[in-house]
């Protein structure tokens, strides 16, 4: 840091107001300067995308003077500090959301307009960065949106990947993968911070002396290093100055990387050390819940992490502060245990980077770091091969062995000795080879462990984590996943938004519960027609987006029935398709069949390397060829599969739907967070007793919640009492008719050999109860369409689900962390003498 200017003179420096003004008149200047010294252009040459980078340096020069101030505020009080460790963030496009952040989407719209150009051609033209697979990645971005809303100071910790989440095109059916070159045209939302940069050590191995004081002193001597710089993002509140700062690490090859190799003339092996370097921040892991084990991923995770935790550790001593104290400044919250080697790092830091004693740097570790837990399934807990680890981090593995002795020392009176207990809370796993599991040392070194969802939290602690509960039961709560209110109604439903707004005012934008204000409306014959209205307007605009996607024309009348996520086994969109499949079934064996008209659309991408969810992807194209053209039909039925879903798709389609899909086999889902986009857009839910469906489901009202299937405790007792798939194709027709077109070819141009492993994978393991539930969900959906024949009594409904979202706010979420859990309190942030816009 330069010390040399007076820092006085910095703080007298005013910014001046044609920079920040947030008026018409002043926005429209600041975009033509920008457009002239940032771009190089005038108006005459300027492109599309020169005209969105003077738009978002324009929106970035409004944020910097609330970051500034922001920081500035933080630093001269003392306040405790939230630091969310993840590995991904979901974020979406920034400029609107900065816009709507900053209140002043309308000003911009109608500076641009004067300039006549149209705001929303521009918002298209940002690439969004896709930093995350899925679910936990957007929580991370929603908690960002939701942390800044409520002016609590945050850091956000994470990887500046160069290539996000791949984008998926849909190539004869199939899923193919292309990279996301996300940073092709540049990123204004980011600011380069070169001169924070830490060296991160990898591999190598570990000499232990004891040096002339009798003190025990280690050194690690790595094979690489490598070195993380800081790229800093803006994240700000709505309507209030708070903005803070998501950081996210760039691996580069450190300043004096070649100095060996150049000297010895190997300037080829120079060369390859840097790529080297530069690798680990190359590219986001596509598996979402499933594990992959490479030692990229774990160099990875390191990487990121002990960047972060030095630099959060300069943070407080800079407040000097000492460092036995570090956790009266950070709170650090592991998203998962993909950041769990944290706790490893932490230890190392304090012990040979900081001397202290093993005891206090241990104090200080477990009164730091707090873990969420975000899925059940087996497959996707975190192991890590020893060996593999031992050659990435030999000093971590030490440092995990020593944590684990004395944390088993302490268990095994606890416990009378009892070795399956201490086997299944022992942090190294034992067997043919002996693995790390990173979920017991998140847990051995946390002071909180949260589920994501009522249900869930139940389960782990029944569950994965049982005898952690019995261990530890105070450290255990549920904080319900949220979203935020601003992306996911102001952003993407500025109509719905405006019309719930012109019936109970602005504030429910930021006290989500004020919906319920709504309920008294739910009758009135005006409002339910303007509801209908809104709808259908949004339903024609996705119609036009799918036409021009996909040349797939559907009705914006006819139910628009969606099921938008990850393609997951376990998530069912092959449940869905067997509906369909049994629809047009019906239409077949009777043309003349009542059927309501249906849309179903499919979104998500498949992990690269999971087959069966690469072949449901397949089946859903196959099986909408045939349905979308077969004359009998009558256009009643039409499956689109829209391709490359991402934060910018979603947010056109949520709007658009009538129909939420939340069919996961119960207890595989944690929590969902696409089922409260879809309810707080209106859309009713299909669901089973998964999740957060739960507590939905409990919010809006049985009467207004389509329910089936097992239950997650009549699930494990089938499974437990010999669950047989093939008794429930043999036994109902309609299901055996389907899963027999599929293994004959019917969807596949008589091509049987196709779908063989998923209908093998359905009739004889069925791991996720699809064939259990199959009737139970096709009854049900002939409930909603005879729900749906009613258009006002459904619009009643749609609005009584919307008045009773409230909960699922991601501020409600926050306000619990930071109540509960991290115990940091809002700051609010001044500029000019006042706390907001
Ligand atoms: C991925 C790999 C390892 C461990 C967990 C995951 C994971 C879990 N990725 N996404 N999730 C989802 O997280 C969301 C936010 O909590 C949940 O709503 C959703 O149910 C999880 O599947």
């Amino acid at each position: 840091q330069d010390k040399g200017l007076d820092k006085k003179e910095v703080q007298n420096v005013l910014v001046e107001d044609a920079r920040t003004g947030l008026d018409v008149e002043t926005l429209k200047k600041a975009i033509l300067n920008n457009l002239f010294y940032v771009q190089g252009k005038y108006p005459e040459i300027a492109t599309r995308n020169d005209y969105y980078m003077a738009l978002a340096y324009t929106v970035r020069d409004r944020l910097l003077q609330r970051w500034v101030a922001s920081v500035k505020q933080y630093l001269e009080g003392k306040h405790r500090i939230v630091s969310y460790l993840s590995a991904e963030y979901l974020l979406g496009p920034h400029l609107g959301n900065n816009l709507v952040n900053l209140g002043i989407y309308k000003e911009a719209e109608q500076a641009l307009h004067e300039m006549g150009l149209n705001l929303d051609w521009l918002i298209e033209k940002e690439i969004e960065p896709g930093l995350g697979n899925g679910g936990l990645g957007r929580l991370a971005a929603c908690y960002m949106d939701s942390l800044a809303t409520l002016e609590v100071p945050a850091i956000g910790y994470g990887i500046r990947y160069q290539f996000g989440i791949f984008e998926q095109d849909i190539r004869d059916g199939w899923q193919v993968e292309d990279t996301d070159n996300w940073l092709r045209r540049g990123n204004p939302w980011e600011i380069a911070r070169r001169e924070i940069s830490y060296d991160i050590k990898l591999g190598g191995y570990v000499q232990h002396y004891m040096d002339r004081d009798g003190k025990f002193r280690t050194i690690w001597t790595p094979d690489l290093i490598v070195k993380g710089v800081a790229y800093d993002t803006p994240i700000v509140g709505y309507k209030v100055n708070t903005t803070n700062t998501l950081r996210l690490w760039k691996s580069e090859a450190p300043n004096s990387f070649d100095f060996q190799s150049f000297n010895s003339g190997d300037y080829s092996n120079a060369v390859n050390q840097k790529i080297i370097c530069e690798n680990i921040s190359k590219v986001l892991y596509p598996n979402d819940e499933t594990r992959s084990g490479k030692v990229l991923r774990l160099q990875q995770q390191y990487f990121f992490v002990s960047c972060s935790l030095q630099d959060m550790i300069g943070i407080h001593l800079r407040q000097g502060e000492r460092i036995e104290d570090f956790q009266t400044t950070f709170a650090v919250q592991l998203n998962d245990t993909h950041p769990a080697v944290a706790i490893a790092e932490m230890m190392r830091l304090l012990v040979d980077e900081y001397d202290l004693e093993w005891v206090d740097a241990w104090r200080v570790t477990t009164r730091t770091f707090a873990y969420t837990n975000h899925t059940l399934l087996p497959e996707a807990l975190e192991k890590w091969d020893m060996e593999l680890f031992a050659s990435v981090l030999p000093r971590h593995l030490e440092i995990i062995q020593e944590i684990n002795r004395r944390f088993l020392d302490e268990v095994t009176v606890r416990v009378y000795g009892d070795q399956e207990k201490i086997s299944s809370l022992s942090i190294i796993g034992e067997g043919p080879r002996r693995y790390i599991k990173m979920a017991n040392l998140a847990c051995a070194g946390s002071f909180a462990i949260n589920g994501v969802a009522a249900l869930h939290t139940e389960l782990l602690k029944q569950t994965v984590l049982k005898d952690w509960y019995a261990l530890s039961p105070e450290k255990f709560s549920n904080k319900t996943n949220g979203v935020t209110p601003r992306r996911w109604m102001v952003l993407s439903n500025p109509k719905l938004t405006e019309l719930i707004s012109s019936k109970i005012g602005e504030n429910w934008i930021k006290h989500l519960d004020e919906l319920k204000n709504l309920e008294k409306f739910a009758d009135d014959p005006e409002f339910l027609q303007q509801w209908m209205d809104v709808k259908l307007e949004m339903k024609t605009q996705l119609a036009q987006r799918i036409v021009n996607r996909t040349n797939i024309k559907v009705d914006p009348e006819s139910i628009f029935d969606i099921q938008v996520k990850r393609i997951h086994e376990y998530k069912r969109q092959h449940l869905n398709i067997l509906h369909v499949i049994t629809l047009y079934n019906r239409i077949k064996q009777n043309p003349e069949a009542e059927i309501v008209p249906r849309t179903f659309v499919f979104a998500g991408k498949a992990a690269p390397g999971y087959k069966q969810a690469k072949l449901i992807i397949k089946l859903i194209n196959s099986v909408g060829e045939i349905v979308n053209k077969d004359p009998d039909v009558k256009g009643r039925l039409k499956v689109v599969f829209y391709p490359n879903y991402n934060v910018t798709n979603a947010q056109k389609i949520y709007p658009a739907a009538d129909l939420s899909e939340q069919i996961s086999t119960a207890g595989k889902e944690a929590s969902g967070t696409g089922n409260m986009k879809l309810s707080l857009n209106g859309a009713l839910t299909i669901g089973t007793l998964d999740g957060a469906n739960v507590e939905i489901r409990e919010c809006v009202g049985e009467e207004n919640f389509f329910l089936f299937g097992l239950t997650a405790e009549e699930v494990e007792n089938t499974k437990s009492d010999g669950y047989n798939p093939f008794h429930f194709y043999e036994n109902n027709p309609n299901l055996k008719l389907a899963l027999d077109q599929i293994s004959n070819g019917y969807f596949s141009h008589l091509d049987d050999t196709i779908f063989k492993d998923l209908i093998n994978s359905l009739l004889y393991d069925d791991q996720f109860m699809v064939l259990a539930d199959y009737q139970s969900y096709v009854d049900c959906q002939d409930q909603v369409a005879e729900a749906f024949k009613d258009k006002v009594k459904w619009a009643r409904m749609s609005i009584l689900n919307v008045a009773r979202m409230g909960k699922f706010s991601s501020d409600r979420s926050i306000r619990e962390y930071c109540d509960e859990i991290w115990k940091v309190k809002s700051v609010p942030v001044t500029l000019n003498g006042t706390s907001s816009k």
